[in-house]
């Protein structure tokens, strides 16, 4: 497709943009992440969402090697950050079936010196559904080199109690639609409440996503919320405008 042309040559050419949004502790508002997302800026159609692009590169491969620019990025950016904060990258399913994940992963750790603990991954309920035994296997490799782990959009999937039991989950981020509804939908609310008491009786950090009103913020802090990540505390901001650490010359 068209659009799959033009994406191969943004990757190519550096017409595809990393920004970063951060999550803060609930209690402090400090910042204790900073969440990686793409941008492209198409020369003709403007800014194309992920949520367009991203399954057209899954479809075509062009995931791969996408994939390992973000990481690469990602993790160059967060070894020069002044604050020794956390980075967090999202990863796509192919990358589970064919990406040789935990080698890149090393790899790239490697290559730009971040230690393993400030690198989390955030997967989705559909990984876990789709091919479980390969997915475990897989998480196992990655822990086992310090990094974290994330489950993604909870609560619009499938994911049952039994697979947070099962998967090495770091995390869980409650979906935005979940946290938009605090305020205004009391059934929804309740799901809030529940999800966040399910997670410290599995010694889950919870962090909820799309945080854009005090009054979720407060209810959150309130229900025990670790971590926020949203438009009222911070949007997604482009790498350079993160503080970098100040480099030492002779
Ligand atoms: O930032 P925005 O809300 O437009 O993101 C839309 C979707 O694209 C979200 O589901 C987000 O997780 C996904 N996304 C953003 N950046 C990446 C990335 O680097 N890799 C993958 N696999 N998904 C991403
Ligand atoms: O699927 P994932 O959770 O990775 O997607 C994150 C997306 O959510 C990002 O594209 C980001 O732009 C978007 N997002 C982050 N904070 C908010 C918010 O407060 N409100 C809304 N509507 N979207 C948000
Ligand atoms: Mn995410
Ligand atoms: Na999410």
């Amino acid at each position: 497709s068209q659009l799959e042309r033009d994406l191969r040559l943004a990757l190519a050419e550096g017409g595809i943009a990393l920004h970063f949004q951060p999550l803060h502790a609930c209690a402090t508002r400090e910042v204790t992440a900073y969440e990686a997302l793409l941008r492209w800026h198409h020369p003709v159609r403007g800014p194309v969402s992920p949520a367009e692009f991203i399954p057209v590169a899954e479809e075509t491969g062009l995931i791969l090697p996408l994939a390992r620019w973000v990481l690469e990025e990602a993790c160059a950016a967060a070894a020069a950050w002044e604050r020794p904060c956390t980075v967090a990258v999202n990863l796509s399913p192919v990358q589970f079936r064919r990406g040789n994940l935990p080698a890149l992963v090393a790899e790239v750790l490697a290559s730009t010196g971040l230690p393993a603990h400030r690198l989390e991954l955030e997967v989705t309920e559909g990984l876990l559904i789709e091919d479980a035994e390969g997915a475990l296997e897989i998480m196992r490799a990655l822990k086992a080199q310090g990094v974290r782990l994330a489950l993604d959009d909870f609560g619009t999937g499938y994911s049952s109690l039994s697979y947070l039991r099962r998967f090495p989950f770091d995390k869980l981020k409650i979906d935005k639609s979940f946290t938009q509804a605090i305020g205004a939908d009391p059934g929804a609310q309740v799901i809030v409440e529940a999800i966040l008491a399910m997670g410290q009786s599995l010694k889950l950090r919870v962090t909820a996503e799309g945080v854009e009103t005090e009054e979720q913020l407060d209810f959150l802090r309130r229900q025990g919320c670790d971590e926020v990540q949203g438009f009222l505390l911070g949007r997604p901001v482009p790498a350079g405008q993160i503080p970098g650490r100040a480099v030492v010359t002779a």
